[in-house]
């Protein structure tokens, strides 16, 4: 049976549980249920093929920043693949969106960022990382600055450099990762590693000492690079206290090693500043973006190569052999700054910043007092809510739900039979919605909140959890 659209439902899922191996799935536990066919969209919301509409409070995966159906996105493609749908960038040639994009991404990023190597996606972006930090050292006549520092529960991505980068010890023990050279440390997550009685700030500052101590652990001289995320996305949107940063910058450069600012989550205004870097107040050497640059209508990704790197690079370096056949995409290209002149016309970064976000932390301070919530946070327009057993009493803290319970689960199948795409991250539910999200939609978004922790409650309590 070859697809046409005629097809009922039932025949696309049959169609997709017999050809389609998806990310991150269960393959024969999602074949058994069904997926849902996903056919439509406009502005922040979804429909499905059964005509159900959906409010996107992940903005596709973290990626539509301006939101779906924009004109000029689409027009930006159509020019680009009549004129001229591909050509490569790697023998001597070059593209005028390409040109353009890295001027573009110039201007937007912080001072000192005036080079960009592209990628197709953020995984590459980060494999391409690790090539120009070890490259770096290598022209400096330091090859055995060799290891660089993550995180546990970070996300990096998929590939072999960017799953070894990340944290996520389940897609270690896939495919004997990390790879040689890639060592970690604890996350600033304050629920699993705070201490009765101590401040988030001090926290922050003790959780950034664990990156001192690693590096000594290591030898100092063998430490390449730091890599985090400004705000851990995939890992439940854990926000570090504002003490957190800036010492690890500290301790960056009392080292000697470069500060790598995994963006791909928080770059184009996800926190109310057009980088994390610039709302954490630190200033990274490489920028890993993807994602928002083209508001996902097309991949792209890339790294921002701060002068430190550029300079030794370029001036010392000779050929850097490496790229991918799409860097530097040129209909990629076009998309991303039609997207970025969007994100400017519209003053979606400064909105963030001045108005929507601080009005969904509001409405995320009304959602703590919910029976169900330990704590409601937000940092621009991305947010969670950690689901509880019972609430901090006094000097008691929450008590948490058994992993085992997966009641994240539990509410993330009340939000999706609800009308209500929400993510579930352990016992975080976690949203990222788009950028041009209204007042009213924030309204309308906590309203439906609200309603599916009732249903979780209820659920909850009928199966004696609570
Ligand atoms: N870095 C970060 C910080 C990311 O969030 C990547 C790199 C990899 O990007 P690509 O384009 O290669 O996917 C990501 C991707 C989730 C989820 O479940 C998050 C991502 C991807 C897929 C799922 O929240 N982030």
């Amino acid at each position: 049976m070859s697809p046409t659209f005629e097809h009922s439902t039932a025949e696309w899922q049959a169609l997709d549980a017999a050809h389609f191996l998806h990310p991150f799935t269960d393959f024969k536990a999602l074949a058994a249920k069904g997926t849902r066919v996903i056919t439509k969209a406009d502005n922040i919301y979804l429909w499905d093929s059964e005509g159900h509409k959906l409010f996107d409070a992940m903005s596709g995966l973290w990626c539509v920043n301006v939101g779906y159906g924009q004109k000029a996105l689409i027009d930006a493609a159509t020019e680009q693949l009549t004129t001229l749908p591909f050509y490569n960038s790697f023998f001597q040639t070059t593209t005028m969106p390409a040109i353009a994009l890295a001027h573009k991404l110039s201007q937007l990023s912080p001072p000192g960022f005036e080079h960009v190597f592209f990628s197709g996606s953020g995984s590459e972006g980060n494999d391409t990382v690790v090539r120009l930090v070890r490259r770096y050292w290598d022209l400096l006549g330091q090859p055995g600055r060799h290891t660089i520092i993550s995180r546990f529960n970070a996300y990096h991505g998929s590939t072999m450099a960017g799953a070894s980068l990340g944290g996520m010890t389940d897609m270690h023990a896939q495919g004997g990762l990390p790879i040689p050279g890639i060592v970690h440390i604890d996350q600033p997550y304050f629920v699993q590693h705070g201490r009765p009685g101590e401040s988030k700030d001090d926290f922050g500052k003790r959780a950034a000492s664990w990156l001192e101590a690693k590096i000594l652990e290591v030898g100092p001289d063998k430490v390449a690079a730091f890599i985090g995320e400004p705000v851990q996305g995939a890992g439940g949107v854990i926000i570090p206290p504002d003490t957190y940063w800036p010492e690890i910058q500290r301790i960056c450069d009392q080292y000697g090693i470069l500060l790598v600012s995994d963006e791909v989550i928080c770059g184009f205004g996800r926190t109310g500043h057009w980088f994390g870097c610039e709302r954490f107040g630190y200033k990274p050497d490489l920028i890993t973006f993807a994602k928002g640059v083209t508001s996902g209508y097309i991949p792209l990704g890339g790294v921002l190569v701060g002068e430190r790197v550029a300079r030794v690079l370029i001036e010392q370096g000779g050929e850097f052999a490496h790229g991918y056949t799409y860097s530097g995409h040129p209909v990629a290209c076009a998309v991303a700054l039609a997207n970025l002149q969007l994100i400017e016309e519209q003053g979606l970064v400064q909105r963030v910043h001045d108005d929507t976000g601080p009005y969904l932390a509001a409405q995320f301070a009304a959602l703590a007092t919910h029976p169900l919530v330990g704590e409601a946070e937000t940092c621009g327009l991305m947010g969670a809510i950690r689901l509880v057993r019972r609430k901090a009493q006094g000097d008691q803290p929450a008590e948490a739900f058994a992993a085992d319970q997966s009641v994240g689960m539990v509410c993330r199948g009340h939000c999706f039979g609800n009308g209500l795409i929400m993510r579930a991250v352990g016992d975080r539910m976690i949203i990222a919605p788009p950028l041009v999200m209204t007042r009213a939609q924030i309204d309308e978004l906590t309203g439906l909140i609200r309603h599916c922790l009732d249903l979780t409650c209820a659920d909850l309590q009928s199966r004696a959890w609570i």
